[in-house]
C-alpha cells in the first residue's frame, strides 16, 4: 500500500554512471539481491555514499576499517531518481574526529561520503545502516571479498 506523502523506508543501492559529471540514476537494492559490491581480496577502493533521503545514517561495513576521506554535496532529483555531485562544489575533508581506522561513518542528507579501505580477507560479509529500524527493514546489503565462497547465501 503507498500512502502519499508519507515517510518511505530508506534502502542501500548503487549509482549508475559517473555523478561527478551529470546526474546518474540511483537503483534501489533489497537484502535478498544480488551482491553488487565485489572488491578484488587486496584491493583498495574508495566507497562514495550518497545520501539522497532527508535523514543522516550510520554507515557500517563489516569486515575492515577504513579512514574517512571526505563529503561533498550533491544535487537530488527525487523523481527521476539521480544524484549528481553540485558543479562547483568543494570537497570538505573528514572531521578531527574522524581520523585514523573506523568501521562507521555518518553520511548526513545531501552530501555524498567518501570512505577509503583495503579488503585483505576473502568472505561474505555486510554492509549497512546502523539505526535498528533502518537495519531490520533492509537497509543492508551483502557484498563479497574475491570469489564465491562454498557454503555462501545464494
Ligand atoms: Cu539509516
Amino acid at each position: 500500500m503507498f500512502f502519499p506523502g508519507a515517510p518511505s523506508e530508506a534502502l542501500l543501492g548503487t549509482v549508475a554512471g559517473d555523478p561527478s559529471m551529470a546526474p546518474a540514476e540511483w537503483t534501489s537494492q533489497h537484502w535478498d539481491d544480488a551482491v553488487t559490491e565485489n572488491p578484488a581480496v587486496g584491493a583498495t577502493e574508495v566507497w562514495e555514499f550518497y545520501n539522497a533521503t532527508g535523514d543522516a545514517h550510520p554507515m557500517h561495513i563489516h569486515e575492515v576499517v577504513f579512514e574517512v576521506v571526505d563529503r561533498q554535496a550533491i544535487l537530488v532529483d527525487e523523481d527521476a531518481r539521480t544524484v549528481m555531485v553540485e558543479p562547483g562544489s568543494s570537497p570538505t575533508p573528514a572531521e578531527p574526529w574522524e581520523s585514523g581506522f573506523k568501521d562507521m561513518v555518518i553520511a548526513y542528507p545531501g552530501q555524498v561520503t567518501r570512505v577509503k579501505m583495503n579488503f585483505a580477507q576473502p568472505g561474505q560479509f555486510v554492509w549497512h545502516c546502523h539505526i535498528v529500524e533502518h537495519e531490520d527493514n533492509e537497509m543492508m546489503r551483502p557484498y563479497r571479498i574475491g570469489p564465491p565462497q562454498p557454503g555462501e547465501p545464494s
